[in-house]
């Protein structure tokens, strides 16, 4: 007898902002309930917890568009997802929320113990501020023109069209992408996780893991190759869980903070709702319990990284066993987008189609080692091929066969003939490997391996010749029903992680004994099932025809139409400005002496953000005669400058002066050195003269108009 495991099984907390798509189901939630539905057919002590996200930006600014309160958002989607899980069959033992008071005391319990031990640090940084909506902006709210390449929609972090990632002070014509107008530079001061004085811990930890997957472990590494920095665990937010120390007003936990320690406040909400308050201690603190996060890969560095070194800055807390992260799930070919409408949402499909169908088809088709594709034509394909023509097909065929010509009754004293107890074997192992399979996180050959057994139980079939042996045979004839309904049993129970409402529907029209949901996984292959009487047999999988999936395709070809739009305009925008830095340098310089012909309208001229700067230090770049380098202040900012000035100006003589300077141009590199914003100067043929201004009311940062 192996011993029994104990489990606590998490699946990601999906953000309350939006339904739950296929995509999200493939990543985090299906393989988690998969795992569960097989280990608790083990015997193993399974607790299954999950949760709404309820926290972070992207809820307070969706709550904004509506018109609502964050809280009345959240609570919208925590009822929406909660039915969504439930209709698919993803069945927790808790489905918490992150806003509930269990969660926000155990957050701040665990925040305080940090900062009491002395293991974080606070420092000030500088930020964009929205001042319409009064609020910080994190990178990625801020949008305005890629510095690399022009695209008119690069985010604060990153640009999707070139792949750069950028400091969100280095986009040209930066704007608030929740007010659209043109934020400023405020400080703030915020705590932070010292990330590198855990790095040793972790690698020594992650060093013993030696059957994560290898996703984990390469992103793992990556990390830790950079060497890791501090991180910051507060943000200047109302909504979300207050900084638990004086003087934090208008601070709360970052939302990636608190969210994994989700998982322990449900296991709390979980323990206290069964009575038994102190329960939770038996998983996250008990190191006999292996903890297991399934996650999708993007939450990756959250869950390996981030949270243990917080587990390690408390107190006896286990880290976790595994983290079976998985890739993307892409849909017919394109990538997923949630913005574009381009997913198949779960409480749409839920309307047309089955649960299991999908489960299915996604299990088959899991992103376990790669991005992996679903499409309707494949879940069509999945319901007729497999779920009906094969599956379906040998139930059908035993069922009615069994009704027809025995009555309804399982025949009883049977002989079994070497072919029968073949078979029988044949489930015998396919349980075993089926189970050893999703044991490993390989559903995909899980969910074939069983697949392969009913494949087997038509061969049986096919090869035993019931309706010949009826005429011919009576007695052998019974031993093969016997056996078939044997083998029913044993796919009964290998299909049931899978394809759970099916094999319930399936359990009572067998008329099986006890509940499918404590039969033991070895065991199923052998329970006795002679003299059972069989309800009414119905069909389990009808087959899906193409009109039924005619009207989703539709719908994607739409997005598809509509995103093709939106990717031609981005281009050609891209490619105008491509094209106007290219004439501009064609067109050399105006002569010295004539003015311009060209106009520019009064926009372009109030495009220019032109300020007064004060050089605070400069200093002679090495190898570079031209060059000098300077520190000047704009007041809320200090900048480095590169000036090409040093033929006529020593760094002493300009230390002190007040210079105009152009501070929204494209940060560059001059000599591997940065420079972000460019003086102003008179050019002559023999001279540069800085502009200055030694006005005593114009101090650094007023701008010039
Ligand atoms: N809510 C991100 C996501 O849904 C985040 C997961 C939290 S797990 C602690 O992908
Ligand atoms: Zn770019």
């Amino acid at each position: 007898m192996t011993k029994k495991r104990k489990l606590l099984v998490t699946s990601a907390l999906p953000y309350s902002n939006g339904p739950i798509h296929i995509g999200h189901i493939a990543g985090a939630y299906l393989p988690a309930d998969i795992f569960v539905r097989y280990h608790r057919l083990k015997g193993d002590d399974v607790v299954f917890i999950c949760g709404a996200d309820e926290h972070g930006v992207p809820i307070t600014i969706a709550a904004r568009k509506r018109g609502i309160t964050p809280q009345q958002l959240v609570d919208e989607y925590y009822v929406l997802n909660r039915d969504s899980f439930a209709g698919l069959g993803i069945k927790f033992d808790n489905f918490s929320r992150t806003s509930l008071l269990i969660h926000h005391a155990t957050s701040q319990e665990f925040f305080l113990k940090m900062h009491r031990d002395g293991k974080l640090v606070s420092k000030e940084s500088k930020q964009f501020y929205d001042e319409e909506h009064k609020m910080f902006l994190a990178d990625r709210y801020v949008q305005g023109t890629c510095p690399h390449c022009g695209n008119t929609n690069a985010r604060g972090d990153q640009c999707e069209k070139c792949g750069s990632w950028l400091d969100p002070m280095s986009l040209i014509n930066p704007r608030s992408t929740i007010s659209g107008t043109v934020p400023v530079v405020r400080s703030t001061t915020h705590w932070y996780l010292p990330m590198a004085r855990f790095q040793k811990e972790l690698e020594e930890w992650l060093a013993t893991k030696k059957d994560w997957k290898d996703n984990v472990m390469n992103y793992c590494g990556g990390w830790f190759k950079e060497g890791l920095g501090d991180r910051a665990i507060t943000r200047d937010l109302e909504w979300g869980i207050p900084v638990p120390l004086p003087d934090s007003e208008g601070k709360v936990l970052y939302v990636w903070f608190d969210a994994p320690i989700g998982y322990i406040s449900a296991t709390k909400e979980w323990a206290e709702k069964i009575g038994e308050p102190e329960r939770w201690k038996d998983y996250w603190k008990n190191p006999e319990c292996e903890i297991i996060h399934f996650i999708g890969k993007d939450n990756i560095v959250f869950h390996a990284i981030f949270f243990p070194a917080v587990l390690m800055a408390q107190e006896g807390y286990n880290l976790p066993s595994q983290i079976p992260a998985n890739e993307f799930l892409n849909l017919e070919g394109r990538k997923l987008s949630t913005s574009r409408d381009y997913a198949v949402w779960v409480p749409d499909y839920l309307k047309s189609f089955a649960p299991d169908i999908l489960r299915y088809t996604l299990a088959a088709n899991l992103p376990e080692n790669k991005d992996a594709d679903f499409s309707w034509k494949m879940l069509q394909r999945c319901n007729n091929d497999e779920l009906a023509n094969i599956l379906g097909n040998f139930i059908n065929r035993t069922a009615t066969f069994l009704q027809k010509y025995f009555d309804g009754k399982v025949p009883e004293n049977v002989k079994l003939s070497a072919d029968d107890e073949a078979v029988l074997d044949e489930m015998r192992l396919g349980l075993q490997e089926t189970g050893d399979l999703i044991d490993h996180y390989k559903n995909r050959q899980a969910v074939g391996r069983a697949m392969d057994m009913a494949r087997a139980a038509n061969r049986y079939y096919d090869a035993s010749e019931p309706w010949k042996l009826r005429k011919e045979n009576m007695e052998r004839c019974a031993a093969v029903m016997y056996t078939c309904v044997r083998i029913i049993r044993a796919l009964n129970t290998v299909f049931f992680p899978f394809i759970p409402f099916s094999m319930e529907e399936l359990f009572s029209m067998m008329g099986f004994e006890g509940k499918l949901e404590e039969t033991p996984w070895n065991e199923a292959w052998k329970l006795e099932a002679a003299g059972l009487k069989i309800n009414e047999p119905k069909i389990l999988f009808s087959k899906l025809e193409d009109k039924d999936i005619e009207p989703e395709l539709e719908r994607l070809a739409k997005a598809v139409e509509r995103m093709e739009k939106e990717e031609a305009e981005e281009k050609k925008a891209a490619d105008e400005y491509a094209k106007a830095a290219e004439e501009k340098k064609a067109s050399g310089e105006t002569p010295e002496g004539t003015i311009s012909l060209a106009k520019i309208s009064i926009e372009d001229l109030e495009k220019i953000d032109l300020r007064v700067g004060r050089i605070l230090s400069a200093e002679a770049v090495p190898k570079a005669d031209k060059l000098l380098k300077l520190q000047v202040s704009f007041g809320t900012e200090e900048r480095q400058i590169l000036a090409g000035i040093a033929l006529y100006y020593k760094p002493e003589d300009v230390i002190g002066k007040n210079v105009v300077a152009v501070c929204n141009l494209p940060y560059r590199k001059l000599r591997g050195l940065e420079s972000q914003g460019m003086l102003l100067c008179a050019c002559t043929e023999d001279k540069v003269t800085l502009l200055t201004t030694d006005s005593p009311e114009v101090g650094p940062g007023t701008p010039i108009q």
